[in-house]
């Protein structure tokens, strides 16, 4: 997969040197280039902003150093072709969720290209634009405001990297994880069996899989019930066997309606 990371601070993807990312990136799996935004400028004091029509707190990025940026790492004349074009990702509070969904569905992407604003944002005709040539989608972590969108593009790097063949390897499995089934996972443990008088549940060291595999479901339907309601509500009914709904009636959470599974 080939990134490109455009921001005025490009020292801030310095991370992506490191660790997991690092690694895929000296192994060729990942071809990571971050760009400084301001050699796309041309005046002495390479300007990137200005201040915003309509008036207003703050400022707002200029178009033309983002357009000079996009025309170069996204040619035009590649347009026809189609496939060659990179999918433009624009961290912002009023994108779409980021989700475990959208990480797969980059991690199938060729070319990704971030485009990391600043202060209130970048000038909208810059997106307009770029929509005419590419896919562009604004996207969110959550609902909270940062200074810009170069920590956004580090957590959506990390979570889609982790997905590209390779990558994991199979010590970590992709199918068992939080959010791979819609539910919450239950916890863990490691030696020692006791530790400052906190026990290890008993059943994780009975060897009884199919105890334990009951447990984990158990532990997963109540933790998410308790912590993430909402995704508990956006389960399929059908897929709550009647184990589930007995540990859900337990820990005395209302039972979702609808046909039961088995
Ligand atoms: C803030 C440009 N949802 C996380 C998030 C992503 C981007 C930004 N803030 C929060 C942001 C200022 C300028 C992007």
């Amino acid at each position: 997969m080939r990134v490109d990371v455009v921001s005025i601070f490009p020292e801030y993807l310095a991370p992506l040197d490191l660790s997991l990312i690092g690694r895929a990136r000296a192994a060729g799996t990942l071809r990571l280039a971050v760009h400084d935004l301001r050699s796309w400028t041309h005046d002495v004091h390479r300007t990137v902003d200005d201040t915003p029509y309509g008036g207003g707190p703050g400022m707002v990025m200029r178009p033309e150093p983002w357009g000079e940026a996009l025309d170069a790492l996204a040619p035009a004349e590649l347009a026809p072709a189609g496939v060659t074009l990179p999918r433009l990702l624009v961290p912002s509070p009023a994108g779409e969720p980021f989700t475990q969904a959208m990480a797969h569905e980059l991690a199938a992407e060729s070319h990704l290209l971030f485009a990391c604003g600043r202060y209130e944002g970048i000038d909208q005709r810059v997106l307009d634009h770029a929509a005419t040539r590419m896919r562009v989608t604004e996207v969110s972590l959550g609902d909270y405001v940062l200074f810009g969108g170069e920590v956004a593009v580090l957590v959506i790097l990390e979570a889609v990297t982790r997905l590209l063949p390779g990558v994991l390897g199979n010590a970590g499995s992709l199918d068992d994880e939080s959010h791979a089934h819609g539910l919450l996972e239950a916890p863990m443990y490691t030696k020692p069996a006791s530790w400052r008088g906190h026990e290890v549940p008993e059943v994780l060291r009975s060897g009884d899989h199919g105890r334990i595999a009951r447990w984990r479901r158990d532990e997963a339907l109540t933790r998410t019930a308790a912590r993430r309601p909402d995704l508990l509500a956006a389960l399929d009914p059908a897929s709550l066997d009647k184990r589930d709904r007995a540990a859900l009636d337990r820990a005395g959470f209302p039972l979702p309606a609808g046909d039961v599974a088995k």
